[in-house]
C-alpha cells in the first residue's frame, strides 16, 4: 500500500526496502538504489537494489554505512569499520569501494576516514579525515590508487562533494564557508548567502553550486552559477527549512527535504524543483519523507520515509516517471 503520490504527479512508486533501513541513493542512470540497514548483533549493512534483485554490498561482514553510488550503479563507496567485530571499540572508520562485487579499501589509516563521495565514473573518491590531535579535519581525494591531501589539516575542512565529471570538488570550511577546488587544483572561498551553508551539490563540471543556508531563522536553497555569479533562489519559503538536496548534473532538477513549520506539527516532505517550477512529490501520509536523490534525467527519485507512529518502520521508496507521461 503506497499512497504517497497524488495523480497530478503521475509516475509509479516502488518499495525498495522496509524495516530498520537507512536512506537510499539512486544511481545516475536511475536503475540501481543503494541503502543501509541495521542488523541487530551485526551492525550496519549496505544493500544494492536493481530490478527487484537485492545484493549485500558489505559481503565481507564489516559494518558499513553511508553509501554513495556512481552513474552506472556498478561502483559504491561507503564508510567501513576497520574491524570485523562492530562492537570492538578499538576500530576506526575507513572508506570502502565496491566495484562489480569486489571490495577494496581506498582509505585505511588508523584515523577516522568518513563522508565519502564518488564521481559519475566511479574512479574518483573524496572524503574527510580526522586529523590528530582532533578538532581538525582534512579533505582527501583518491583516484586510481593515488591519494592527495586537498587541504592542510589546520581547519575543519569537511563533507567534500564532487562534480559529476570528477574534475572539481567543494567542501565546508570550518562549517561556515564553502570552498571550491577547480580543475587546475586552485582552491578558493565561494561567496554564499545566509549562514552555515550545508547540503552542497555540484553540477556536471562544477560550474554551478547548490547549497542550503540559514536566512532569517530558517533554511533556504540557492543555486550559484560561478561563471557569472548569478544566484537562483530555488526554495525560499519562510517557516520552511529546505535542506538535504540532490541535483541532476545538468542542474535542471533539484529534489530536497522541506520541513514545513508553518503548522502546529511540522510536515516533512520531498519537494521537486524543475527549472523554476516546484511541486511536492510526497504528501502527509503519516510519515516523515526526506533525503531524496535524483537520477541524471530527473525521472527517478529515491527517498526515505519514516512512520510517525512507529519510527522503526522506515522505507526506501523510488518514484519513476511513467513511460510516455506528459511533461
Ligand atoms: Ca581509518
Ligand atoms: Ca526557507
Amino acid at each position: 500500500m503506497i499512497s504517497h503520490i497524488p495523480p497530478r504527479n503521475g509516475g509509479t512508486v516502488r518499495l525498495i526496502a522496509e524495516g530498520v533501513v537507512n536512506p537510499g541513493r539512486v544511481s545516475g542512470n536511475g536503475k540501481a538504489v543503494v541503502y543501509g540497514e541495521f542488523e541487530s548483533g551485526v551492525g550496519e549493512s549496505l544493500h544494492r537494489w536493481e530490478d527487484g534483485q537485492v545484493e549485500k554490498v558489505n559481503h565481507d561482514g564489516y559494518s558499513s554505512f553511508g553509501a554513495r553510488v556512481n552513474h552506472d550503479g556498478n561502483v559504491v563507496v561507503y564508510s567501513r569499520y576497520s574491524l570485523q567485530d562492530a562492537l570492538n571499540p578499538e576500530g576506526n572508520w575507513d572508506v570502502g569501494r565496491w566495484k562489480d562485487g569486489k571490495i577494496e579499501v581506498v582509505a585505511g589509516t588508523d584515523l577516522h576516514e568518513l563522508s565519502p563521495r564518488v564521481d559519475a565514473s566511479g574512479d574518483v573518491v573524496v572524503y574527510d579525515v580526522e586529523t590528530p590531535p582532533g578538532r581538525a579535519y582534512t579533505v582527501r581525494r583518491w583516484e586510481n590508487g593515488e591519494t592527495e591531501d586537498i587541504t592542510d589539516g589546520t581547519a575543519k575542512d569537511m563533507f567534500p562533494v564532487l562534480s559529476a565529471d570528477g574534475s572539481r570538488m567543494a567542501w565546508r570550511h570550518d562549517l561556515s564557508e564553502v570552498r571550491l577546488r577547480d580543475q587546475n587544483g586552485a582552491s578558493k572561498a565561494i561567496p554564499t548567502l545566509g549562514e552555515v551553508p550545508t547540503s552542497i551539490v555540484l553540477d556536471q563540471k562544477g560550474d554551478k553550486i547548490l547549497y542550503s543556508a540559514r536566512v532569517d531563522g530558517d533554511r533556504d536553497l540557492f543555486l550559484l552559477d560561478t561563471r557569472d555569479s548569478t544566484v537562483t533562489s530555488v526554495a525560499t519559503l519562510k517557516g520552511v527549512d529546505e535542506n538535504d538536496a540532490s541535483m541532476s548534473p545538468d542542474g535542471k532538477t533539484i529534489a530536497y527535504t522541506a520541513i514545513d513549520r508553518r503548522k502546529e506539527t511540522a510536515d516533512v516532505n520531498v519537494w521537486v524543483w524543475r527549472e523554476g517550477k516546484t511541486e511536492q512529490l510526497t504528501w502527509n501520509d503519516g510519515s516523515l519523507n526526506g533525503f531524496p536523490s535524483v537520477s541524471d534525467d530527473g525521472n527517478s527519485i529515491a527517498w526515505y520515509s519514516v512512520d510517525r507512529q512507529n519510527p522503526d518502520y522506515r522505507r526506501v521508496l523510488l518514484w519513476q516517471k511513467s513511460e510516455g507521461a506528459n511533461e
